[in-house]
C-alpha cells in the first residue's frame, strides 16, 4: 500500500461534479506495441485518490513531474515515469486528468493500467474521453469527430481539414445556417403577432428571399460531401490494361515502393490493391485490379483487367497497353464504363523501338522500369483530377461535410425548409402551423453541431472511436 503522507495540494473544485459522479475510467492512449513510451490516461473525480494509491505524491497541476508508480496492493515499484495532472474543468475532458507518461513496450503499460484499475478506475469505452469532453461543452460534436479524423487521417490533405474543423471551423459553419433558421423564424412570428400588416415592416418577400437563400447555402454545403470523400481517401485512380501490360509494375513505380505482386506469369494480381499517394494538393488512391470474373463482360473477353465497381466510381482511368494496339483497346474498352477522365497510357517505354511511328501526343509513355514518364503521368492525374473537381476554386479551401451524419442532418433541415417555403407561398396554413418546420430545420442543423444532442447520436459518433481517445 501507498505509505507517502504526501498529500496533494488542496486544489480547486473539479468539474468532473458536472459529469455527476461518474466513474473515473482509464485507457491507454498510445497504441499498444513495442515502442519508447506510452501514454496512460485518468479521467473522473478519483484521479486524485487514484494518483495517490499508486504512489504519486504532491502534484502541481500542468507540472510535469517525474514519480516512481508502485502497485497499489504491495508497494512494488512498476516504473519511473512521468506524471501531469491537469484540475477540471481545464482539461480534456473538463474533468480531473492524469497522465501518466510510462515506458513502452507491452508489460510496464499494462501493469500500470492495472494498478490503474486496482485502485478504482475503469477501463473507458471507445472514445469515452471525447465524449466526456462533450457532454462537460470541452468541445462540440463536430470537434470530437475532427479528433477521430485527425487520428486516422491517411493523407496530409485530411490532417489538415480535421485540424480546421477541431478549431471549430465547420461548427460555425453550421451554427451560421442555423442562425438563418432563427431570423426567419423572428421574421415570422412578426408575422403571427402582425397579421395581415402588408405594408408593415416586414415584407413578405423577406421571408420567401431568406428561405430561398438559405436553401441554396444548404445545397452548397451538401454538395462538398465527395470532396470531402477525396481528400478523406485519395481521388481513385483504377489502373486498367490486359494482363502482363505492367500494370502493377506501374502502381509499384508510382508510390515507389513494391507494393502489388510483379511476375511474368499472367493473372498475379488477384484481387484489387489499393493504395494511397499522398500527393498535394490531392490525394490520389491507386487501384491495381484483378480482371473480372463474369465471362460474359466483354472486358473479359478483350482480356482487359479491370473491376466494372472501381472504373464506375473512378476519377482517373489509366487505361494501360505494352503495345500500340493494347492501348488502343483498353481505352475503347473503358469509353461509356466510367464518368472519369481516361488517359491512354503506353507502358515498357524502355523496350519500344527507337524511332517506330510516333503515338498521339494525349499518350503518357511510361517505364516503370526506367521511371521514364513518371512525373509527366503523375502531372496528368493531377489536372485530370482537378478539373473533375471545383475548377474555380481551390479544392479544399472551404468548409467540408465529412459523414454521412453531417449529409443527413443537412437534407433533413433542406427538406424542412423546402416544405416551408412552399406552404409559406401558398399562404394556406395559419403561419404558427408552418413555423414547427422553420424549428425542425433548426433542430436538425443543431443536433448536428451536438448543441441539443440526443443518447443515441452520441453513441453513434463515438461507438468508432478508438479506445483512449
Ligand atoms: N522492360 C520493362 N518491362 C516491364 C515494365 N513494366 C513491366 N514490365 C514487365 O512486364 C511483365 C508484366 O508486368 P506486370 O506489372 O506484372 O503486369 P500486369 O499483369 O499488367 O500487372 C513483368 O515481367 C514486368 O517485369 C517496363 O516498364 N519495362
Ligand atoms: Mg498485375
Amino acid at each position: 500500500m501507498n505509505s507517502s503522507t504526501d498529500a496533494l495540494p488542496a486544489l480547486p473544485p473539479s468539474a468532473s461534479l458536472l459529469s455527476g459522479g461518474a466513474d473515473t475510467i482509464v485507457a491507454r492512449a498510445t497504441a499498444d506495441g513495442r515502442g519508447a513510451l506510452a501514454i496512460i490516461r485518468l479521467s473522473g473525480a478519483r484521479a486524485q485518490t487514484i494518483a495517490h494509491a499508486l504512489g504519486i505524491g504532491a502534484l502541481s497541476p500542468r507540472i510535469a513531474k517525474r514519480v516512481t508508480l508502485r502497485n497499489p496492493d504491495n508497494g512494488q515499484a512498476l516504473d519511473d515515469a512521468i506524471a501531469t495532472y491537469f484540475v477540471g474543468p481545464h482539461s480534456y475532458t473538463g474533468e480531473d486528468v492524469l497522465e501518466l507518461s510510462t515506458h513502452g513496450g507491452h508489460v510496464v503499460p499494462s501493469t500500470v493500467l492495472g494498478a490503474c484499475i486496482a485502485a478504482g478506475a475503469r477501463l473507458a469505452l471507445p472514445g469515452e474521453f471525447s465524449r466526456r469532453a462533450v457532454m462537460n461543452g470541452r468541445m462540440d460534436l463536430l470537434q470530437a469527430e475532427a479528433v477521430a479524423d485527425l487520428i486516422d487521417a491517411r493523407t496530409s490533405a485530411m490532417q489538415r481539414h480535421a485540424l480546421a474543423q477541431l478549431d471549430g471551423g465547420l461548427s460555425r459553419r453550421f451554427l451560421a445556417l442555423r442562425d438563418e433558421v432563427i431570423l426567419l423564424e423572428a421574421l415570422l412570428a412578426y408575422d403571427i403577432d402582425f397579421p395581415g400588416e402588408d405594408d408593415g415592416p416586414i415584407d413578405r418577400r423577406r421571408i420567401t428571399d431568406g428561405s430561398v437563400s438559405l436553401l441554396a447555402s444548404l445545397d452548397a454545403l451538401s454538395a462538398t460531401t465527395s470532396r470531402a470523400t477525396i481528400l478523406r481517401d485519395g481521388a481513385l485512380v483504377v489502373i486498367a490494361g490486359p494482363p502482363n501490360a505492367g500494370k502493377s509494375s506501374l502502381f509499384n513505380a508510382l508510390l515507389g515502393e513494391s507494393r502489388a505482386l510483379v511476375t511474368p506469369i499472367a493473372g498475379t494480381t488477384r484481387d484489387a490493391i489499393e493504395a494511397v499517394l499522398d500527393r498535394q494538393p490531392i490525394p490520389m488512391r491507386f487501384v491495381d485490379t484483378a480482371g473480372l470474373r463474369d465471362t460474359d463482360d466483354v472486358i473479359e473477353k478483350l482480356g482487359i483487367e479491370v473491376s466494372t465497381r472501381y472504373v464506375a466510381n473512378a476519377r482517373v482511368v489509366l487505361a494501360c497497353g505494352s503495345t500500340v494496339n493494347e492501348v488502343q483497346r483498353t481505352v475503347d474498352a473503358m469509353a461509356g464504363r466510367t464518368d472519369g477522365a481516361i488517359i491512354p497510357v503506353y507502358t515498357k517505354a524502355d523496350t519500344h523501338t527507337p524511332g517506330a511511328a510516333p503515338t498521339p501526343v494525349t499518350w503518357q509513355l511510361v517505364s516503370a522500369e526506367s521511371g521514364v514518364g513518371l512525373t509527366a503521368l503523375l502531372k496528368t492525374i493531377d489536372t485530370a483530377v482537378a478539373d473533375a473537381d471545383s475548377p474555380r476554386t481551390s479544392p479544399f479551401a472551404e468548409t467540408m461535410l465529412t459523414r454521412e451524419r453531417h449529409r443527413v442532418g443537412i437534407a433533413q433541415a433542406r427538406d424542412e425548409i423546402a416544405q416551408f417555403l412552399v406552404a409559406w407561398q401558398s399562404d394556406a396554413l395559419p403561419a404558427t402551423v408552418v413555423a414547427v418546420h422553420l424549428q425542425e430545420a433548426r433542430d436538425a442543423l443543431a443536433s448536428v453541431v451536438g448543441v441539443i444532442g440526443t443518447d443515441d447520436v452520441l453513441e453513434r459518433v463515438f461507438r468508432e472511436f478508438c479506445i483512449g481517445k
